[in-house]
């Protein structure tokens, strides 16, 4: 799954429609965390799931310097130490819908808070898979700068995190890329807006849950099913 985006309900639902079991490894791609209504009630529940693994985000990239700060108590020493990226950081994570991901923050415990922070620092930058044979990346948002031979470790945060997979083109000839951050809905071309987007060796699967009309999706890398939750219904 990827790009949750606080939708709870949805969550809970894919859950149960892919009858999710301890012996199952479910991989969240990024972007648990902002604009929907319930982020934080989502990364909680993926704390408690110890077969669950998060990878890293734009959202959970802003988020954690920003929460950092908030953490603290407000006092003139704090007010004194907001530098001028930090600030930076607070308005652009604000433009980017995170207000619902502050306010279910503010509401934990400052031990619950810290847990939360922690949980977050522990998130993947990218996973390396092999099922039936396969092999899969999985990425948040792209392969930036892109060299075929070029080692993983050598992309920069920047480049996997925030810029977006060239869908018309084919990175690896025998791996399978796996991102999110993009919507299904916002590829150029795509025959099915909306839906996992299959084609050039990449896997779409941000089918823009946040999105009006748009929903949650799972794929099963063992059996190739996809699996969606009802639409988002809310209005823009
Ligand atoms: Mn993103």
């Amino acid at each position: 799954m990827s790009d949750i985006h606080g939708q709870y309900d949805m969550f809970l639902e894919i859950l149960k429609k892919i009858d999710f079991k301890d012996e199952d490894t479910l991989y969240v791609l990024g972007d648990v965390l902002d604009r929907g209504p319930n982020p934080i009630k989502v990364l909680l529940k993926l704390m408690e799931m110890p077969n669950a693994i998060c990878l890293v985000g734009n959202h959970e990239y802003m988020a954690i310097e920003c929460l950092t700060f908030l953490l603290k108590e407000v006092t003139d020493r704090a007010l004194e130490e907001l530098d001028f990226k930090t600030l930076e950081n607070l308005v652009t994570w604000q433009y980017n819908g995170a207000k619902s991901t502050i306010d279910e923050f503010r509401a934990l415990s400052v031990e619950m808070q810290e847990e939360v922070i922690e949980f977050i620092k522990d998130f993947s930058i990218y996973e390396e898979l092999e099922v039936n044979g396969k092999e899969y990346l999985l990425v948040h948002a792209g392969l930036c700068n892109f060299e075929p031979d070029k080692d993983i470790e050598d992309y920069s945060l920047h480049d996997l995190v925030w810029k977006r997979a060239e869908y018309d083109r084919q990175y690896y000839e025998d791996k399978i890329v796996i991102t999110g951050h993009t919507p299904t809905q916002m590829i150029e071309n795509n025959p099915n807006p909306g839906f996992v987007y299959k084609k050039n060796n990449h896997l779409g699967i941000d089918c823009g849950a946040y999105l009006p009309e748009g929903r949650l999706a799972a794929v099963c890398l063992e059996t190739g099913e996809e699996f969606y939750s009802s639409v988002n219904t809310t209005e823009e």
